[in-house]
């Protein structure tokens, strides 16, 4: 039997589902995004660069992989982003019930509503943790409520969120904002105390969800609606290191990784970003 091509290209035995805590669940969906298409490449993408990483992390002195990581089939349903989300919130339903450790690879963002439900019915005073360019507040985008520009609505109807990182929205969305839980690209340039007000926003319980176009455009190019103005890889891995050392994360996902031909280093970015936070999570445990 040939081996399916998994995330971290691990030793063989520590990628079998019965051996795995962390378990990679692809949705490659792009269905309601409105600029730039491809967000549905993005998780094999992460996938195919991760195999081209080191396995040690350097600044835990540890090889998470050695708790397992079962990359799953594709969460394939795409009737409707309706139907997309329900079938993203079962899929990872079995697999908490399995007790493992869930990350979601987007796919657009609407992908998380489904793994977030999963994870609040799971985990009691949930809260999440959103690092995006975009609020992602809107009611309803193009006819749907699950469009990637409504994520942020959706889950708030489930638990409270911190939104840090943004940088661009509508009017409409600024009226919906909550200001004490929202950290403007441009206003934490500078504030040395704002990964701790952010950080005590939180529950003890913490869902991560990371859009990549939080990042700067100049180390994430590739993606559906880059900003300018964005976050830049120390501050990310910073503030991450934090969060999990105060708090238990339970989850996360990465989502609208739009690859293009030119800018590989994107993908590696996003691979090396679950390595890193998954190296966090279980130094910790
Ligand atoms: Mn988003």
């Amino acid at each position: 039997m040939t081996r399916k091509l998994g995330y971290g290209d691990v030793p063989e035995g520590f990628d079998r589902y019965e051996n795995a805590k962390i378990v990679m669940v692809p949705v490659p969906y792009d269905g309601t995004s409105t600029w730039l298409k491809g967000a549905d490449k993005g998780p094999a993408a992460i996938i195919e660069a991760s195999r081209n990483m080191y396995l040690y992390d350097i600044e835990t002195d540890s090889e998470v992989y050695t708790w397992g990581i079962f990359t799953d089939e594709a969460v394939r349903e795409k009737k409707t982003p309706g139907t997309m989300v329900d079938a993203v919130k079962a899929r990872v339903a079995t697999h908490l019930v399995s007790n493992k450790f869930v990350v979601t690879l987007g796919g657009e963002h609407s992908v998380s509503i489904g793994s977030v439900r999963a994870h609040a019915e799971a985990y009691r005073n949930l809260s999440v943790l959103q690092l995006d360019a975009h609020a992602d507040l809107q009611q309803e985008f193009n006819g749907s409520r699950y469009n990637h520009a409504c994520v942020m609505a959706r889950v708030r109807e489930v638990c409270p969120v911190v939104q840090v990182g943004i940088r661009s929205m509508d009017s409409g969305e600024m009226a919906a904002v909550d200001p004490e839980r929202l950290f403007f690209a441009e206003r934490i340039r500078g504030d040395p105390d704002w990964m701790e007000r952010a950080a005590s926003l939180l529950t003890d319980r913490v869902y991560v969800t990371i859009d990549v176009d939080a990042f700067d455009i100049s180390i994430m190019p590739a993606t559906g609606t880059p900003e300018p103005g964005g976050l830049l890889w120390y501050d990310v891995l910073e503030f991450l290191r934090r969060i999990t050392e105060d708090r238990q994360v339970v989850g996360f996902d990465v989502v609208e990784l739009c690859p293009n031909r030119y800018s590989k280093h994107c993908d590696f970015l996003a691979a090396k970003l679950v390595y890193k936070l998954l190296s966090y999570i279980f130094t910790k445990r």
